[in-house]
């Protein structure tokens, strides 16, 4: 497959970057941290969306490779912000299945010296699915380590409640279909409402993620959300503007 090889080449040359898109925290109003996005530079397809090329490094098993990468990539580049500031990547579930993710990540915290509690790792309910142990011991090994699980895009696909008491999750992302909706829709409103209810009385805390409207803003502030995410709040963006956007809210 052409797509294979051309990502076999993107790792070798260094053709993915990351994208950073902050995350604020709704109870002191300060940004708190980013969400590392991966790109895919392509010499002659200029910019891709990981959208279009993860299945297939999934299906070929370069993720576990790829995710090394961006994993370290965004540990080295959140160790020389400001000590507060947390980095979340995305863990595919594949990068739980295969290889040791959390031997990885145990190297680059050493390498980058960056406190584990800094990291966030977002996993999406796929990742719990396999009904081997296997995926429930690698999240142990790296929360053992001092990450932080969060469960991202709650609420689409196949979500079982059971998911939230059987893996180690300290946070919870509303997916941004129940945040986008909100105003109009009393119904995804009172699911908003219910998740984050429901996370803080199991001690996670949440994040509404896709906020666009100083409304939407608005209602996941009274709704009490811990954090926002969207496009009206930062849009992701290379790491010399993710440092101009810390220093502007220094
Ligand atoms: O940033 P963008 O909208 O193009 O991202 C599209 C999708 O790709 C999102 O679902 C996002 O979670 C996923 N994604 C972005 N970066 C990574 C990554 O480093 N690893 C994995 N597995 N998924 C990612
Ligand atoms: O679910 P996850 O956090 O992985 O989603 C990340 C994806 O969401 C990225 O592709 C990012 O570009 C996209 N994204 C971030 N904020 C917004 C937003 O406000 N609106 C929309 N439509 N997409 C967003
Ligand atoms: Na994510």
């Amino acid at each position: 497959l052409q797509i294979e090889s051309d990502l076999r080449v993107a790792l070798a040359e260094q053709q993915f970057a990351l994208a950073y898109q902050p995350i604020f925290n709704l109870e002191t109003d300060r940004l708190c941290g980013f969400e590392a996005l991966l790109r895919w530079r392509h010499p002659e397809r200029g910019l891709i969306s990981p959208a279009a090329f993860i299945p297939i490094a999934e299906e070929t098993r370069l993720i576990v490779e790829i995710g090394a990468w961006v994993l370290r990539q965004a540990c080295r580049d959140i160790a020389s912000l400001p000590g507060e500031l947390k980095i979340a990547a995305n863990l595919s579930p594949v990068q739980l299945a295969v290889g040791d993710i959390a031997t990885t990540l145990a190297d680059i915290v050493r390498e980058t010296g960056l406190d584990p509690s800094r990291i966030e790792l977002e996993i999406t309910e796929t990742a719990l699915f396999a009904d081997d142990q296997r995926n429930l011991d690698a999240l142990r090994r790296l929360k053992a380590l001092g990450v932080r699980i969060v469960l991202d895009d709650f609420g689409t696909g196949y979500s079982s409640l059971s998911h939230l008491r059987l893996f180690p999750l300290d946070k919870i992302k509303i997916d941004r279909s129940f945040v986008q909706d909100m105003v109009d829709r009393p119904d995804s409103a009172a699911i908003v409402e219910a998740v984050t209810s429901l996370a803080r009385r199991l001690g996670m805390t949440t994040t509404a993620e896709g906020i666009e409207t100083a409304e939407q803003l608005a209602v996941v502030r009274r709704i009490g959300c811990t954090e926002a995410q969207g496009y009206l709040l930062g849009r992701p963006e290379p790491i010399a503007a993710a440092l101009e956007t810390v220093r502007c809210s220094a």
